[in-house]
């Protein structure tokens, strides 16, 4: 398997995010890819290549470009506020909701934070845009390679990306790279690809990014909105809008859900994506599934994730994962590893 990674993705070092009333260290850190690399490495699972940059008009098949340009420009906006930021996290603290309009751009940059943002525990820092610009790049040179041949590749990324929509950000994830990579696809000749998201928690950015399109199919497999995070998307009733009506799916499994139900959702959205027949699948790779995960209430064991990328190998399609969420360091590496080595075991 062909692995795409930066090393850039550790200029994104938030220190604190805000949790229940208190900056809690982030759990969305630079180790995080470090250890899945060094797992990856130390099995042998292929090669690990620096991806070539994308043009921005990659990024703006999927971003609106005012808010890249918000992106791109946010950290000197948040120093030119006052010197002293350039030691501190930028955050948003006000956000445009019901009655509130979002259609005219405030010119204050912390109004502007709060347009293009989701929550309060996703720190905007001096590497953000270098790490999630090269992130994206790892993404869509994963794409790029299963259109000139490879079975399978992985996006070896950070910031993760399933929760970042075509204008905003939060939940840890900036530039949406499964998206990213789906719409790579598509620009390459592929007629429909399919995104099977995961990770712990639902995919509000990707769902909503191809909501109303029937070229991309998406599947996600998370814990309930309504008690989970991102809390406002994520139910079994959201199922595409117009055209794309039909061509989204969502499997919430209750907090605590066992592996036995987690299992049986993966086949219900293996034989959703298998109906489908896309040309390609993109995979939402988080591990925050893992028994273990420290913010996260699913119950999978290691072992289960060799069985993971194994079902998905089975699907026999071209297949580019992208690493999304997981924040029990300690196994990360053992766990995203697991999914990969299954997979590769169908070849
Ligand atoms: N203290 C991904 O897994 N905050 N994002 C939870 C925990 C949001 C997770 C609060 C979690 C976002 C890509
Ligand atoms: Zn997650």
């Amino acid at each position: 398997m062909l692995a795409f990674y930066n090393e850039q993705h550790g200029q994104h070092r938030g220190r604190f995010e805000m949790f229940r009333g208190e900056m809690v260290p982030c759990f969305e850190k630079p180790e995080r890819a470090d250890l899945v690399l060094a797992e990856f490495a130390r099995r042998g699972l292929g090669r690990i290549v620096t991806p070539h940059g994308v043009p921005l008009v990659s990024l703006e098949r999927i971003h609106t470009p005012r808010y890249l340009h918000f992106l791109r420009n946010a950290w000197s906006e948040w120093i030119a506020l006052d010197p002293a930021n350039a030691g501190k996290d930028a955050f948003p603290a006000v956000w445009p909701v019901r009655s509130l309009r979002d259609d005219i751009e405030p010119e204050n940059f912390c109004a502007r934070m709060g347009l293009y943002s989701m929550d309060s525990g996703t720190p905007l820092t001096a590497g953000t845009w270098i790490a999630a610009k090269t992130g994206a790049d790892c993404a869509v040179n994963a794409a790029h390679a299963l259109h000139l041949g490879e079975r399978g590749t992985f996006a070896l990324t950070r910031p993760p990306g399933h929760h970042a929509g075509a204008d905003f950000f939060g939940g840890y994830c900036f530039l949406n790279n499964a998206a990213l990579a789906a719409q790579h696809l598509l620009d390459d000749g592929a007629k429909q690809v399919a995104i099977l998201d995961i990770d712990y928690h639902h995919g509000n950015g990707t769902q909503s990014i191809f909501y109303g399109r029937d070229d991309v199919l998406f599947v996600s497999i998370h814990g309930d909105p309504l008690t989970e995070f991102p809390f406002y998307l994520g139910h079994a009733d959201e199922t595409g809008k117009g055209a794309g009506l039909g061509y989204n799916m969502n499997l919430p499994l209750a907090a605590g859900a066992t592996p036995a139900q987690w299992f049986a959702a993966l086949e219900t959205a293996c034989i959703r994506i298998g109906s489908y027949a896309p040309d390609a699948l993109v995979v939402s790779l988080g591990v925050d599934t893992w028994a273990g995960d420290p913010i996260s209430r699913f119950a999978l064991q290691s072992a289960d994730f060799l069985r993971i990328g194994e079902r998905i190998g089975y699907l026999g399609l071209p297949t580019a994962f992208v690493f999304e969420g997981g924040y029990a360091v300690d196994e990360i590496g053992i766990n995203v590893a697991n999914v990969l080595e299954g997979f590769e075991t169908t070849a």
